[in-house]
């Protein structure tokens, strides 16, 4: 109902629209529509209410509420179940409860912000209000468990491709998964999932995308690695429109994916990585060894050429030495 009256009153524009009119066209009380609209109110849309005129809605807020980005989704099936919270521990940790109660494939869940936002290997992602996407997409896909790491860079393609559409800045991408700009970071994904020996539960792509965060809203210990799309195009940017064109290229690249395979969807990945070719450091889960990034191969993971032959890196992080000039 809050969403049609919401309807009702965009479609009228600068126009009042009165009490009356509504109550009528979507056959409710009037007071169940002054109702709907002190909810709206209190969700942060200025309404302007005359006691002759009617209603008129003056400022739209800048909310990832489902009545705000429905209208910019353009998906078949994802992002058709939406979670939306104000404030939550971690998008992941709700997606995965979800999932275990049976929430279907597509399930979004969306936070304006995050007080326990979650890194990968139990490092921490600073969320804060209304800066920034904070997404987790629940997948239930048919394909092997091995395969499920490479969910991460299919969504790291998948944003790089949403990112440079609504905004025209290309990132480069570090293995294995985040999106960087001039060496700072603007994206940090993070891939979990539940599965059996031969077959997936689900998955869950959660992804952190830094977007109207201004400098002084970085922390100190972040200055130096984090930038956000404000920064870079000194613009605030449409969240909203941004989440729907992200949906729609994540739908297009699992289903390219479940068709076909991860082969064109690795291609692309090697085509925007930011590594292949950069003399690395690795930080393996138990190991520390630099050499030349090479190539990822069907599977992921990436390949450092050694003097002692092709290592190969299926998890940890890797930083790309600074070239020194010759
Ligand atoms: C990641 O981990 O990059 C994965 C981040 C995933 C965040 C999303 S938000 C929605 C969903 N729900 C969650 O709870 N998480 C996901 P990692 O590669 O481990 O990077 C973490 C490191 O990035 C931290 O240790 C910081 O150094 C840095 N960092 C933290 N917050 C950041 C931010 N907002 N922007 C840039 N860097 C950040």
């Amino acid at each position: 109902m809050r969403n049609a009256i919401l309807e009702l009153l965009r479609s009228h524009g600068a126009d009042y629209l009165s009490g009356e009119d509504v109550s009528r066209q979507l056959a409710v009380s009037r007071t169940a529509v002054w109702k709907h609209i002190q909810a709206l109110k209190q969700a942060g849309y200025e309404i302007e209410s005359h006691t002759r005129l009617g209603y008129r809605l003056r400022v739209v807020p800048d909310r990832l509420c489902p009545e705000e980005i429905i209208p910019h989704f353009n998906t078949q099936w994802m992002g058709k179940r939406i979670l939306y919270f104000n404030d939550i521990g971690s998008t992941n940790i709700e997606a995965r409860d979800e999932a275990q109660r049976g929430a279907p494939e597509g399930t979004i869940v969306v936070s304006e912000m995050q007080n326990n936002g979650m890194g990968r290997l139990a490092r921490g992602w600073y969320s804060p209000q209304y800066k920034g996407i904070w997404l987790s997409v629940v997948l239930r896909p048919k394909f092997r468990p091995q395969d499920a790491p490479k969910c991460s860079l299919m969504a790291a393609v998948a944003l790089e491709r949403a990112i440079a559409a609504q905004t025209g800045i290309h990132c480069g991408i570090k293995w294995p998964n985040d999106l960087l700009v001039g060496n700072k970071k603007l994206v940090g994904i993070l891939t979990e999932m539940s599965a059996n020996f031969d077959s997936i539960n689900y998955i869950i792509i959660g992804m952190g995308i830094n977007v109207n965060l201004l400098g002084e809203d970085i922390p100190e210990d972040l200055q130096s690695i984090a930038t956000s799309l404000a920064i870079i195009t000194g613009k605030t940017v449409d969240r909203k429109a941004l989440l729907g064109k992200i949906l729609k290229e994540l739908e297009y690249s699992y289903e390219q994916v479940c068709r076909e395979g991860f082969g064109k969807l690795l291609d692309e990945w090697r085509q925007k990585s930011i590594t292949l070719g950069q003399i690395v450091d690795v930080y393996g889960l138990d190991q520390h060894f630099s050499g030349q990034a090479v190539d990822i191969d069907a599977e992921g993971a990436l390949l450092i050429e050694r003097p002692t032959g092709i290592e190969r890196v299926v998890a940890g992080d890797v930083s790309i030495r600074m070239k020194t000039a010759e």
